[in-house]
């Protein structure tokens, strides 16, 4: 494609955004609906994120339908029927399909296109995106929704490319059942959330299954089953009293099934029938108001723990499915009913790595330094480079050509997970600092994409100034993260995704905010309505539309 070059200081259009997900597409929604001319970028060939990539067998939401939606449309809330209290990958990337369709964003966005480079032009105060097609847009705000999970972590293990069978990543799993395991001998590294919905499904049609474990995780049951059609009515009958509900909440979401006791003011009788009933009622998680305090946390813990062991029948694959090396929470939780008794399956096999660890994969299949396991196929289940790793994958250079890599050499830094100093109008969705993964991604989405359209308007009524959190607001930020961070069991002392530690050399900084969803959405809200204080605003390149400059 011939590249464009419009006249200096004239953009393209109002804002390009990024990535198709939950927040790509409401987020092309939003700059229509508020007459600004949009220009959408997927990589995939479709709409879904995340919900598109992630097409391995088993990919389902542990988070319920009933609040993993969208609730700005009425009519999008009245009109879709989920099959599943919690939905599948191919149902999800459905819906999110007949909302793009149903907001008519689909002719907006540019498929099968990666944008390579986002620049900040300091003369015209544009951003100018440059995409793998060869096309140059220029804009004046730039959203990237490339969510936080969409840059797979390359496998740090030698001879990967050695091997000579077939291997897939459940991050970019092949779509249209084009992957047969039938009779085939598999070999899955990773016990993530992936890796536990993937394994049972394989094990149904694999000759043989093994498992490469490095770290056991908790695994409780699911929440899925039939949608409760009294539910669906309560929800449908006002949506929008059920979005202001979720902005209301810790979570972003209202789930089906929470206790509402004090762990510590129960005597022991009391602790035993709680936390069966939770289990059994399948809100183990949710049990307890008090379930981040560190007594509650150790007995949440063991009673999964002892829950996790008596599915399992082999007691060496019991013991070593238990993760007795961090709280529960401290790693990203796993949900599934049927992973534990998978490993009752004769043809299914643990590989506890920290007694015997992968040396190489080789052509054959995997060695370790017990034995070589012979292999037609490697699933890899190893994760990603998580929240920063989608940024760096995309070259940003903000005021005086400073990159988001240097900017963030130690880790990610931003006010209220949006908006990083010395990169103006430049909006970064479910990124580091926000609620992010620790809380209903969907209701997050909405909140942002309207937190950053508000901000836009506010921008567009005041004459368009550049604006940019003050490094006193991200210092500040950096310490709210931390200090909330401090009182979530595990959080700090785990090695996990949160903080980076899953990459070799990545800066450990504890990327998600805890601190709620509600005290979030008041936090931004609060800027806006006192005209950004964090912020500094530079005036606008354009003569007879500037504004009084004020540093945040
Ligand atoms: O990735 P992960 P994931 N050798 O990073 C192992 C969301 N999600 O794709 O823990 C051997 O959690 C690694 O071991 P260790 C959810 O937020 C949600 O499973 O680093 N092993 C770990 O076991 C989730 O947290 C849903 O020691 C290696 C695994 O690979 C996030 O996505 C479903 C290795 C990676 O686990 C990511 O989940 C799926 C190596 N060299 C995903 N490198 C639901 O809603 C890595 N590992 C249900």
């Amino acid at each position: 494609m011939m590249e464009h070059q419009p006249p200096t200081g004239q953009p393209d259009c109002d804002v390009v955004v990024v990535g198709s997900g939950f927040a790509g597409i409401y987020a092309l929604w939003q700059a229509r609906q508020r007459g600004l001319s949009v220009r959408g970028f997927e990589r995939g060939s479709d709409v879904g994120g995340t919900w598109y990539w992630n097409a391995y067998p088993g990919a389902r939401c542990d988070v319920e339908s009933y609040n993993y939606a969208y609730f700005f449309s009425d009519d999008i809330v009245r009109d879709w029927n989920w099959s599943d209290a919690c939905a599948g990958q191919a149902e999800i990337q459905r819906y999110l399909r007949f909302v793009a369709e149903r907001c008519e964003v689909v002719k907006d966005i540019a498929f099968n296109t990666q944008v390579l480079s986002a620049r900040f032009e300091e003369d015209t105060g544009l951003w100018s995106i440059r995409t793998s097609t060869g096309e140059t847009v220029r804009c004046r705000y730039a959203v990237l929704a490339i969510g936080a999970l969409s840059d797979p972590k390359a496998p740090d293990i030698p001879g990967v490319a050695d091997f000579a069978g077939e291997a897939y990543f459940t991050s970019s799993w092949p779509k249209h059942g084009t992957v047969d395991l039938h009779g085939k001998r598999v070999g899955v590294i990773g016990t993530g959330s992936s890796g536990v919905q993937v394994v049972p499904e394989i094990a149904k049609v694999a000759a043989e299954v093994y498992v490469f474990q490095r770290t056991a995780n908790y695994v409780t049951p699911t929440r899925a089953g039939p949608m409760d059609p009294k539910l669906v009515a309560a929800l449908r009958e006002d949506p929008q009293a059920v979005r202001r509900a979720f902005r209301e909440t810790y979570g972003g979401h209202v789930p089906q099934g929470m206790g509402d006791e004090r762990f510590l003011e129960l005597d022991a009788a009391g602790r035993e029938r709680a936390l069966q009933e939770a289990w059994d009622g399948n809100y183990i998680g949710l049990a307890f108001r008090d379930a981040y305090l560190p007594e509650a946390n150790a007995a949440i813990s063991d009673f999964i723990r002892g829950q996790m062991q008596a599915q399992v029948t082999d007691p060496w694959t019991a013991e070593h499915l238990v993760p007795w090396d961090h709280p529960y929470g401290g790693k990203r939780p796993c949900q599934s009913d049927v992973y534990l008794q998978t490993f009752n399956q004769p043809h299914v096999r643990l590989i506890a790595l920290p007694e015997t660890p992968i040396e190489q994969i080789v052509p054959e299949g995997i060695r370790t330094t017990a034995e070589t396991i012979p292999l037609d196929v490697i699933v890899y289940a190893t994760g990603f480079d998580a929240i920063s790793g989608p940024v760096f994958a995309i070259d940003i250079a903000g005021i005086g050509g400073c990159s988001m890599k240097d900017a963030w050499a130690d880790g990610p830094a931003n006010y209220l997970g949006t908006m990083v100093h010395g990169f103006p109008n430049l909006f970064l969705p479910s990124s580091a600092m926000s609620p992010s993964v620790l809380s209903n991604m969907a209701t997050l989405a909405e909140q942002q994409v309207d937190f950053i359209f508000d901000t836009v308007g506010w921008l567009d009524a005041h004459g368009r100034p550049r604006l940019q959190p003050s490094p006193a607001s991200q210092e500040h930020w950096r310490e709210e993260t931390l200090r909330f961070a401090q009182r979530r069991p595990g959080a700090l002392t785990t090695k996990s995704w949160y903080s980076g530690a899953n990459i070799p050399g990545k800066a450990r900084v504890f990327m998600v905010y805890c601190g709620g969803f509600k005290r979030y959405h008041e936090t931004c809200y609060r800027e806006l309505e006192n005209g950004f204080p964090g912020y500094e605003l530079m005036a606008s390149p354009q003569p007879g539309r500037g504004i009084q400059a004020h540093g945040g």
